[in-house]
């Protein structure tokens, strides 16, 4: 068996994934002319040749510009099920899919025809492939906390339909703690936390994720080499790491794959997944993901299944009866 094959023959949970961020520029042009929403690119091809990074913010730029083509419950519907087609194909059995209210709200899109078109996609997802899949809100951390607020308050009426809630957006100079009191009163709603630290922000973000936010997760964390007592809590408590490793290198995170610091963070004993965060503007979706870091950072084929298993047991499924690839 080939390393593709091997790849897409194990079964593997995505666990940091933005939806917004599976806007291939093809769907983007025939959303904007359904919807007729102006696009700053003249074409596809254009707009590829505009993903050229140089850090977090830049990419976060052309992805809220691109997100504006999402207006109808039909076009949420349509992303989500191309992704979870696309994972399908990959070998992902489960998928935990971000999606960041604020960015369709601010733009006058309510709020439940975000959720409703995510969830029959997610609904048709199971019925066709058996794919399971969870809803993580997402906050955006450059806005308010008052925002925050005003975001959860939208979604009360909802909160049976959303599995947890996440942190994203420009890290630097939005700290975890920026946002303590709003996850504070999410975790008294019920919902998991999740959140991104240690991306671009320091291993002090990453402290503050886990001990002000009470973040089960930690969505990239690859800066938390920096710290060996960090390195050392990671590992002794098990708390998973959603690393992406396109991301990583397409926001000049790591200069290359081969300098990504994955197999160090395994290596250490930390539950390490690979994902693909936003891979319609990063040059791949998960099995591509796990291919070329594989290849590039020399994984056994032990290693890459240790990889594909911790993702499945970092998921946010948690009865060993609905577990049936563990
Ligand atoms: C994101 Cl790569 C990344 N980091 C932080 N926030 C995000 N939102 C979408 N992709
Ligand atoms: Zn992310």
């Amino acid at each position: 068996m080939n390393l593709e094959e091997f790849v897409i023959a194990l079964p593997k949970a995505e666990l940091h994934l933005h939806i917004e961020g599976t806007l291939e520029p093809e769907m983007m042009f025939e959303l904007a002319r359904r919807n007729a929403v102006p696009l700053p690119w003249d074409s596809v091809e254009a707009t590829r040749v505009a993903y050229d990074f140089s850090n977090l913010q830049s990419f976060l730029d052309l992805y809220y510009a691109g997100a504006a083509v999402l207006l109808h419950e039909q076009d949420f519907h349509d992303l989500a099920l191309a992704y979870l087609e696309r994972a399908h194909a990959d070998g992902v059995v489960h998928a935990e899919l971000f999606f960041d209210p604020q960015t369709h709200t601010l733009r006058s899109v309510p709020f439940s025809t975000v959720l409703d078109g995510l969830e029959r996609a997610c609904v048709e997802a199971q019925q066709r492939w058996g794919m399971s899949t969870r809803l993580i809100m997402s906050f955006l951390r450059h806005l308010s906390e008052e925002d925050g607020f005003a975001t959860l308050d939208e979604a009360r009426p909802h909160l049976h339909r959303l599995h947890g809630v996440g942190l994203d957006s420009s890290e630097l100079g939005h700290p975890p703690s920026k946002f303590e009191r709003l996850f504070a009163e999410c975790r008294r709603l019920g919902l998991p936390v999740v959140a991104h630290a240690g991306e671009e922000g320091p291993p002090e973000y990453i402290f503050e994720a886990l001990d002000l936010l009470q973040s089960q997760r930690i969505d990239h964390g690859v800066r938390a080499s920096e710290d060996p007592a960090l390195m050392a809590r990671l590992a002794r408590e098990q708390i998973p790491l959603t690393v992406c490793p396109f991301s990583n290198v397409r926001l000049r995170v790591f200069d290359t794959l081969a300098e990504h610091n994955l197999k160090t963070l395994l290596d250490a004993g930390l539950n390490v997944s690979i994902n693909s965060d936003d891979p319609a503007y990063f040059g791949g979706y998960v099995a591509q993901n796990y291919i070329d870091t594989a290849a590039a950072l020399s994984l056994s084929r032990a290693e890459i299944k240790r990889i594909a298993r911790n993702s499945l047991q970092a998921s946010f499924v948690s009865d060993a009866q609905r577990r049936p690839w563990l």
